[in-house]
C-alpha cells in the first residue's frame, strides 16, 4: 500500500486518513471502506503502529489511527464521526439507516465493536497478551501498553467480554437471516456490516490470499484468536459475504 508521508499529507487540501501501516487494523481499514463505498476521495498517509508518531501528534493532537483531516476543520478520530464525513462528502447508497430505531441499532453495534472497553478492546487485549507472554513486563513501556488498558485482570476479563459480543452478534444474524435479511440491521448494508468484516480479524486472520499479513504477524493473531475458543460460523459467513458483495480484497495496509 502506497502511503504519503505526513509532511506530504498536511500540506495537501481535501480528505488525508492517517491509517496504521503494515498492520490489518480494523478500525483504519473500515473507515478506508467506508470512505471508498461513499465515494469519497482521500489521500491515505501512515500511522506507525506502536511508536511514538510525533509529527502526527504534532499536526493533529491523537497519535494512533485512523485521524480524517478535510481541509482546516478539526481531526475526526471515532467511527461515527468518520462514519458522519463520509455521509456528507459522499453519495449514493447511506450507510446509516432512516429509521431512528435501527439507527440506533446500528450505533450501539458498531460501537460495542469498535469503542474502548467493546468487542475490538477486548480482542485487542488478547493479542497484547500474546506479546506480554513473549516480553514480560518490558512490554509495559510500548505506546499501546500505556494507551489500551492491558493488566493481567483486564486480559483475563478479555476472552469472556469478546465472546459475548460474539454470541449476541451470531444471535442477530440468525433473526436477521430468518426475517429474510443478509445484513446485520435493516435488509441492506450499513456501516456495521462494513466493521464487522474488518472487526472480524480478531476472531480468524482470512487466509494468507486474502491477508496477506507477515507469518510472524499471523501466528500472533492466530494465537489470540485461538483464546477466543470455538465461534458460531455464521460470523465467519456474514464476513465473507460481505466481503464477496461489498468489499475489496486482499487486504491493503
Ligand atoms: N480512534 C479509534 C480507535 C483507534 C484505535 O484503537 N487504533 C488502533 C488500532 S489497533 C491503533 O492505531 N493502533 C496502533 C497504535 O496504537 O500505534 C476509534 O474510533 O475508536
Amino acid at each position: 500500500m502506497d502511503y504519503v508521508s505526513v509532511s506530504e499529507a498536511k500540506s495537501m487540501p481535501g480528505l488525508r486518513l492517517a491509517c496504521v501501516k503494515g498492520i490489518p487494523s480494523p478500525w483504519s481499514l473500515a473507515a478506508r471502506a467506508v470512505l471508498e463505498l461513499r465515494g469519497v476521495d482521500f489521500v491515505p498517509f501512515a500511522q506507525e503502529g506502536n511508536a511514538p508518531n510525533t509529527e502526527l501528534v504534532e499536526w493533529t493532537g491523537h497519535r494512533n489511527a485512523p485521524v480524517a483531516v478535510y481541509d482546516d476543520e478539526a481531526p475526526r478520530v471515532r467511527w461515527l464521526e468518520i462514519v458522519h464525513l463520509a455521509e456528507r462528502l459522499g453519495s449514493g447508497p447511506s450507510l446509516i439507516p432512516t429509521d431512528l430505531s435501527d439507527r440506533m441499532t446500528m450505533v450501539g453495534l458498531t460501537s460495542e465493536m469498535s469503542e474502548p472497553y467493546g468487542f475490538a478492546w477486548n480482542g485487542r487485549l488478547l493479542l497484547m497478551s500474546t506479546i506480554h507472554d513473549a516480553m514480560g513486563d518490558a512490554a509495559l513501556d510500548l505506546p499501546i501498553f500505556k494507551e489500551y488498558g492491558w493488566s493481567q485482570e483486564a486480559a483475563d476479563a478479555s476472552a469472556g467480554r469478546a465472546r459475548e459480543f460474539i454470541t449476541m452478534l451470531a444471535d442477530r444474524l440468525k433473526a436477521q437471516r430468518s426475517a429474510g435479511s443478509d445484513y446485520l440491521v435493516t435488509d441492506s448494508l450499513t456501516a456495521a456490516d462494513i466493521y464487522w468484516a474488518y472487526f472480524s480479524v480478531f476472531v480468524d486472520t482470512m487466509t494468507p490470499e486474502q491477508n496477506p499479513m507477515e507469518d510472524q504477524l499471523r501466528a500472533m493473531w492466530d494465537a489470540s484468536g485461538a483464546k477466543l475458543g470455538v465461534v458460531d460460523p455464521i460470523v465467519i459467513e456474514h464476513r465473507d459475504r460481505i466481503f464477496e458483495k461489498h468489499l475489496k480484497l486482499p487486504l491493503e495496509y
